[in-house]
């Protein structure tokens, strides 16, 4: 075998081997493997594109469009086809043809906590940490329909390890243990501004994760893809590790997925404000996409139509469908065509000296490379987006405060608790927002949607007192 050190040296990056010679032999080893993990063709081709032939035109949004959607019933959608669409759905499920699939690779800098993201503790009263609510979600379900619904789990190297053990002392929430597969996405190397990889250490490339989009490649890499299919599976259903509320198995989704033969599909909800941190669904050339917050014109995002809404207000809340071909079509790599872009973003990189010493940027010094997932919208055939209800559907655990925190997510949680009480004519004191006094919980083992919190509340003796520390579903917790 040829030593990458070779096509590294030809590709105008040998320096990643500078200190090679000086190194004891477990860190070379490390370092041809990290080298050898590098795609230096897809690399170059980035580096020949994105960065040195930087003239770079400023993106032409002039014919974008807001892209329609399928409203909820209560905003206008057709009742009949939402349960229809149901009965479609959960006929899906029962034939054991929907996988669960989340994306926890990213690096959880904002939260600044110390372990992967699935292992933060979420809800108000059991503390029980994000993996443990869609566990409970996914068993809900799998009992409901008969099917245990495997779930795959991308991790990065960062968190891998620690993903895998948090599970194991965990006794994987009462699933399973064969049900849950974990897998590791692809690294990108980060580059300077001339295109040339940094080095964290002398031996280490600075490596990150290749971006949620990278999900896709590592769906298929992973071998999850030809697994699917010989189990059947071909509707995998995705979301961020960051959301409790998701619905991990949504029947009404599924079904409107399958009956419109749709090879993606996206949840929406309206925007709050044109400021919100959230992509937005648009249509270009009539193929849908998302437009990432970060890059929607201020006069765009700003823009109202004649009833004073938002024009562009379809938020994309990073919840899909994804037709197992398409993956294998867009993961698998053989077709340019069907090629995921880069988006690049400038950061501050730990690196090195021309000495090996090292060196923490106080300003951005390099180039990390990374894929979206949403931007396999515009390759799909017959994409769907479908409304949701942000209050039963959306509220993640991103910053330490403010925004997205866990205080928001929390009332969030504990505001659809509340409702679904009330639904069952459960006497509660809430304040104008919705949010109760007391602090109690609902376990998705329990009850996940408020039909079945009626049911399950109708059949409960006896009736416990609705009180701070309360937790539906305790005697069923898992762990
Ligand atoms: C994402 C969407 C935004 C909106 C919002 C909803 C992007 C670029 N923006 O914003 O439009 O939908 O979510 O909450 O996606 N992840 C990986 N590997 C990676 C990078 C990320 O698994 O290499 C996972 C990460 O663990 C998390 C999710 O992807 O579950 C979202 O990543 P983020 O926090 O960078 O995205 P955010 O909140 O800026």
């Amino acid at each position: 075998m040829i030593h990458p050190r070779h096509s590294f040296e030809e590709a105008g990056q040998g320096h990643v081997f500078r200190f090679f010679d000086t190194l004891p032999s477990d860190q070379q080893d490390s370092l041809t493997r990290q080298a050898a993990g590098i795609d230096l063709a897809e690399l170059s081709r980035l580096i020949e594109t994105e960065i040195q032939g930087s003239e770079h035109q400023a993106e032409d949004f002039s014919d974008l469009e807001p892209a329609s959607y399928r409203p909820v019933p209560e905003h206008g959608g057709d009742k009949a086809a939402w349960i229809q669409a149901e009965e479609a759905g959960e006929a899906a499920l029962r034939a054991g043809r929907v996988a669960a699939f989340t994306v926890a690779g990213g690096q959880g800098t904002r939260l600044g906590f110390d372990g992967p993201k699935g292992a933060y503790p979420t809800t108000p009263v059991r503390n029980a940490p994000l993996f443990q609510v869609f566990a409970e979600k996914i068993r809900a379900a799998s009992e409901r329909y008969g099917k245990a619904i495997p779930w795959y789990i991308m991790t990065s190297d960062i968190n891998h390890a620690a993903t895998t053990a948090f599970f194991e002392e965990n006794g994987f929430f009462g699933l399973a243990p064969e049900r849950v597969r974990f897998f590791s996405q692809g690294l990108m190397p980060a580059v300077d501004f001339d295109g040339k990889i940094l080095m964290a250490s002398p031996s280490q490339i600075a490596l990150s994760p290749d971006g949620h989009g990278g999900s896709l490649r590592a769906l298929v890499r992973s071998g999850a893809i030809a697994e699917m299919e010989t189990q059947g599976i071909d509707v995998i259903s995705y979301f961020q590790v960051d959301n409790p509320l998701v619905a991990c198995i949504d029947p009404a989704f599924i079904g409107f997925h399958l009956l419109d033969e749709s090879e993606l599909s996206s949840k929406t909800v309206p925007k709050t404000s044109a400021g919100e941190k959230v992509g937005v669904f648009c249509v270009r050339g009539g193929k849908t996409q998302v437009v990432e917050y970060s890059d929607l014109p201020a006069d765009l995002a700003e823009e109202t139509d004649e009833n004073g809404e938002l024009r562009f207000r379809a938020g994309s809340i990073a919840i899909h469908l994804f037709d197992r071909d398409f993956v294998a079509r867009v993961g698998g790599g053989k077709d340019e065509a069907f090629r995921l872009p880069f988006h690049l973003a400038r950061k501050k990189v730990p690196t090195i000296d021309e000495a090996g010493n090292p060196v923490e940027p106080t300003e951005p010094n390099g180039i990390k490379f990374e894929m979206f997932v949403f931007d396999a919208l515009p390759f799909a055939q017959n994409p769907l987006v479908i409304e949701t209800k942000r209050a039963d559907e959306f509220s993640p655990v991103k910053n330490a405060e403010g925004a997205d925190s866990l205080a928001t997510s929390q009332a969030g949680q504990r505001r659809q608790w509340a409702r679904w009480c009330k639904a069952a004519e459960i006497p509660l004191e809430t304040d104008d927002t919705g949010l109760p006094e007391v602090i109690f919980e609902v376990s998705p083992l329990f009850a996940d949607t408020e039909e079945r919190f009626i049911e399950a509340w109708k059949a409960l003796e006896p009736k416990p007192e609705v009180e701070d520390g309360l937790v539906l579903g305790e005697a069923r917790r898992a762990g």
